[in-house]
């Protein structure tokens, strides 16, 4: 067994602990506080080349795998949460239906703009009725002529309002629905009939927006279904794919947050004096901490194994997925309590971190599949396995 990062990985990972450094965390707070990530910032995203982690090099992308992508963003994840989310939806849910399914000229045409981060990419699954049960979409695709029309709302959709191409999913076949009935079309901003509707207020994740996106007889070519032709009615294996791999980076997003805040906690430990001394020297403020950093090991170590095993086999990591998404995130809110909790008042202030880290955590248990719906793939892939 090899446990070593390989060492162009490791020199990426420098990197981008120096960016995380000198320019986003100086800036997290007024992030936070203006709800908004400044362009400059993200012109330097774009020539760090993050939007294109996991596209193709022959279209762009670094092409860094699975494991690379993991770990920049680990890093990425130790600041602001909405930093991640920007390059988020490019490198993953955004960009993956044309990468794993597209067609040639849809690679072609698409992922060298998403790779440089000249266009950015959504991901249009979710609707009012259908969020862990996405089979129940409502939104239709009725082809008509040389077109598709496409009627329904999606809402709680990352990066819509600033996204130049979105993968909407829509039902071609009432009946078959999941089994053949669903297709994921290849939407472009300013596609008539196709328009953002509210931007959603939510509890943290400040500077990242999600919003409702419209299609209101919206009028897409033939060539946008996802794959082409043949791939009408496989749109939802499609989004089941992208998603698993969403739940990696997800799981690696969980890891390195847990690590800063470990390192808060042990920073503040250290000088907080009550009774005479810093709590740190107290017992029960070190198991505490203890529990922290093991619970951190055992996530960081599963995530790099499922990430390697990802990059050794493909996409078929199905359950290993799942289980990463559900541990490391589940790890890290704990975590995050436990950082709040040393924090003592300090900890529910706007002034410290930790704050952000609790509610910001709060919703990696529940987008990208919640904690439910990872159990529920977990269980049926081990009674496939019988
Ligand atoms: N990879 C490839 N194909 C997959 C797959 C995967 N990970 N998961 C399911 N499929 C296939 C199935 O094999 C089945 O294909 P066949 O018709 O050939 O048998 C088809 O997709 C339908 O799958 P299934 O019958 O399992 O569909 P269900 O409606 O029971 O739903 C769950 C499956 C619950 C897993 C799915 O609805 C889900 O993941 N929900 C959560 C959605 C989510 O994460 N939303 C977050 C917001 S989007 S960011």
């Amino acid at each position: 067994m090899d446990f070593s990062i390989p060492e162009d990985l490791r020199a990426m990972v420098e990197t981008v602990r120096r960016f995380v450094k000198q320019d986003l965390e100086p800036i997290s707070q007024q992030v936070e506080d203006e709800d908004h990530i400044p362009e400059d910032v993200v012109q330097t995203m774009r020539e760090l080349g993050l939007f294109g982690l996991a596209i193709p090099a022959e279209f762009g992308g670094l092409e860094v795998g699975t494991l690379g992508e993991c770990l920049v963003y680990e890093e990425l994840s130790k600041t602001n949460a909405c930093f991640r989310t920007r390059i988020g939806t490019n490198n993953g849910i955004g960009s993956q239906g044309i990468v794993i399914d597209g067609t040639p000229e849809q690679k072609e045409s698409y992922l060298p703009k998403l790779a440089s981060g000249e266009w950015i990419a959504c991901f249009a699954l979710t609707e009012p009725e259908a969020g862990s049960d996405a089979a129940n979409i409502q939104t239709t695709a009725v082809r008509q002529g040389d077109h598709w029309v496409l009627n329904g709302r999606k809402h709680f959709i990352t990066n819509g309002n600033i996204s130049d191409l979105a993968t909407v999913f829509a039902v071609t076949d009432k009946q078959k629905r999941a089994k053949g009935g669903i297709t994921a079309f290849l939407v472009e901003k300013g596609s008539p009939g196709f328009s953002v509707g509210t931007i959603e207020r939510k509890m943290g994740m400040r500077g990242s927006h999600t919003c409702e996106l419209i299609m209101d007889d919206c009028q897409i070519p033939l060539e946008n279904v996802v794959g082409g032709e043949a791939m009408v009615g496989q749109g939802f294996k499609t989004a089941m794919k992208t998603l698993d791999k969403g739940r990696l980076t997800m799981g690696a997003s969980a890891v390195g947050s847990a690590q800063k805040l470990l390192e808060l906690s042990l920073e503040y430990a250290q000088q907080r004096v009550q009774f005479g001394k810093p709590i740190a020297e107290f017992q029960s403020i070190q198991n505490m901490l203890a529990d922290m950093a093991t619970q951190i090991y055992a996530g960081r170590q599963m995530l790099y194994h499922a990430a390697w095993l990802r990059d050794q086999k493909g996409t078929a990591v199905v359950k290993e997925a799942a289980m990463v998404k559900l541990f490391c995130t589940g790890m890290a809110n704990r975590v995050a309590d436990m950082a709040v909790q040393i924090h003592g008042g300090m900890g529910y202030m706007k002034d410290f971190p930790v704050e952000r880290f609790y509610r910001d955590l709060r919703l990696t248990r529940i987008y990208e599949g919640t904690d439910e719906i990872q159990r529920l793939v977990i269980a049926r892939e081990l009674l496939k396995e019988g």
